[in-house]
């Protein structure tokens, strides 16, 4: 076991915790999983952890309600500040005053992109999650059934439920440790990946009933307008998932999904199996991502920006 981490919370009195902007299962898994570590082993030190609210459906374990999401700076500043699954300085810039004032910075990453901010730390680009490295920088027989259960989040959320390459056998070695420490996955899994509303499910299902197949049956396309949004009482952001959905469909190559997001603006999403580029795609309409899932905004007429994109689809295939 590296005792790193535990080396530097051991050398300090005061903790502070952070994770990326938006923060995902695996930023709110490794922070809590921590935090509660820290208060736990070592209850004699003040541990706080600082992010921005996380969505709802992260609420898996009572530590959610722990989470500072004001980042006041404390009277002395802390001893150490660890700072999880960011990849540079921009990605905790709330936090950034308080992580400059600590004596000590350690950081538990796993992007490929880190900047190396930190005096300190452990970064493993090969590692599926920070909650897989955060695993190994403390007792096992520590952990209790909360620490568990947020390491488990966060490595469900970024493994797409264990089925991302990043997904070894060592990530399913320590989601069996998980397990056996009480974790109930089935719980976890629906409730915080793929639970939807009454109002998100028939959204969705009308999208994907609306949509097209083009390029002889190689590309799927939807779109979902305001009106759409009104007439199901549905939000923006019940559109996510749709894109997945449509990309489930069987002899497609890339998938298209439209949200209209003001009257002449569409933020498109594209997801690709494995022939197209969707990046290079949506990098003509100055947007970007990754190879087989990208997305960006466009203004004016839909169904132009619609038939290009057909287009570009139609020179990789
Ligand atoms: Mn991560």
């Amino acid at each position: 076991m590296n005792r790193a981490l535990l080396n530097a919370v051991e050398a300090a009195d005061s903790i502070g915790l952070t994770g990326h902007i938006h923060p995902d299962g695996d930023c709110v898994g490794s922070c809590l999983a921590l935090y509660r570590y820290i208060k736990r082993v070592y209850p004699e030190k003040t541990v706080r952890v600082h992010l921005e609210l996380p969505p709802e459906n992260l609420r898996v374990a009572p530590s959610f309600d722990e989470i500072e999401t004001e980042f006041v700076k404390p009277e002395r500043p802390y001893d150490l500040f660890v700072v999880l699954d960011c990849s540079s300085a921009e990605r905790f810039e709330p936090a950034k005053e308080l992580v400059e004032d600590a004596t000590n910075v350690f950081v538990i990453d796993h992007h490929m992109t880190n900047t190396h901010f930190a005096n300190d730390g452990v970064i493993l680009p090969n590692a599926s999650s920070t909650c897989e490295v955060l695993f190994d920088l403390i007792d096992e027989d520590e952990i209790d059934n909360e620490i568990a259960t947020w390491l488990y989040l966060g490595i469900i959320h970024d493994t797409g439920v264990f089925k991302y390459p990043a997904c070894t056998e060592h990530t399913m070695n320590i989601a069996g440790k998980l397990l056996s420490k009480g974790v109930v996955a089935q719980r976890i899994i629906d409730d915080s990946f793929y639970r939807k509303t009454y109002e998100q499910n028939r959204l969705i299902g009308d999208a994907v009933t609306r949509s097209v197949l083009m390029l002889d049956g190689k590309m799927i396309y939807s779109v979902v307008t305001l009106d759409d949004l009104a007439k199901f009482g549905a939000q923006r952001k019940d559109t996510e998932g749709l894109i997945d959905q449509l990309r489930l469909t069987k002899g497609i190559e890339v998938a298209v999904f439209a949200r209209q997001d003001d009257v002449d603006t569409y933020k498109i999403s594209m997801r690709a199996i494995d022939k197209v580029n969707v990046a290079a795609i949506c990098a003509e309409f100055g947007g970007g991502g990754h190879m087989f899932a990208a997305g960006c905004t466009v203004k004016g007429d839909l169904a132009d920006a619609i038939t290009q994109i057909a287009a570009m689809v139609m020179l990789q295939l």
